[in-house]
């Protein structure tokens, strides 16, 4: 089994830090992947062309990590969601905000990467940005226990870590709450410093 994925995608940074948590480095190995270059094998594997993707031993691929996460579960011993199924659709729906963070975080990224500066859509990032500020209110007001490592803590801590890395929302201002519980994350899970990427110099948000 493999993981095709970039250690820049907060989702392939998800996926990974759970690869790591369950014990499962030495049962999946990690192979970098471009999405943007059209020869990589990526693209023979998954028709999106995204990563993170999970290429099992059969040939098979496994597109999305939300997807991911639920066969690391199943590998794992259910190590990364509740068995039971009121905690467990919680827990999903935890992951599905955090992901949705980091899918209007890198439409902001992409808004400065890929558009010529003049072509640029100013309310867009804007709007990217509200959804961020939302979401993030609303987790603070529920947050797992940073002590309990699973897909939706798993889920914020790449979020968090995206929109530190890229700063595409000052979470740490407006949020306190969740820098408190990202410190006592970070004690929990040795994964997250493992999987730390440091920003490109000279990178400026929008
Ligand atoms: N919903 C997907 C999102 C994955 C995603 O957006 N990956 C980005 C990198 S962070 C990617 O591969 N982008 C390349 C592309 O869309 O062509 C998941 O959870 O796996």
């Amino acid at each position: 089994v493999k993981v095709l994925t970039a250690k820049a995608s907060p989702f392939g940074r998800k996926v990974c830090m759970a690869i790591i948590h369950c014990g499962l480095t030495d049962r999946i190995a990690q192979v970098s992947a471009n999405p943007y270059d059209a020869a990589d094998p990526l693209h023979g594997y998954n028709p999106l062309g995204k990563v993170p993707t999970l290429v099992l031993d059969d040939g098979t691929a496994l597109a999305e990590s939300a997807v991911i996460m639920q066969y690391l579960d199943v590998l794992s011993d259910g190590r990364l969601l509740p068995a039971e199924p009121v905690a467990r659709i919680r827990e999903l729906e935890r992951q599905a905000l955090a992901d949705g963070v980091m899918d209007a975080g890198a439409l902001i990224v992409m808004e400065k990467r890929l558009r010529p500066e003049d072509s640029r859509h100013q309310p867009w990032v804007e709007h990217q940005r509200g959804k961020i500020a939302r979401t993030l209110a609303a987790l603070a007001t529920d947050l797992p226990a940073a002590e309990r490592v699973q897909a939706g803590s798993l889920a914020l801590a790449a979020a968090l870590g995206f929109l530190d890395r890229r700063g595409q929302y000052p979470w740490r201002v407006a949020q306190p709450a969740l820098v408190n519980w990202l410190e006592r994350f970070r004690d929990a899970c040795p994964a997250f410093d493992m999987t730390y990427l440091a920003p490109e110099p000279g990178w400026t948000s929008l």
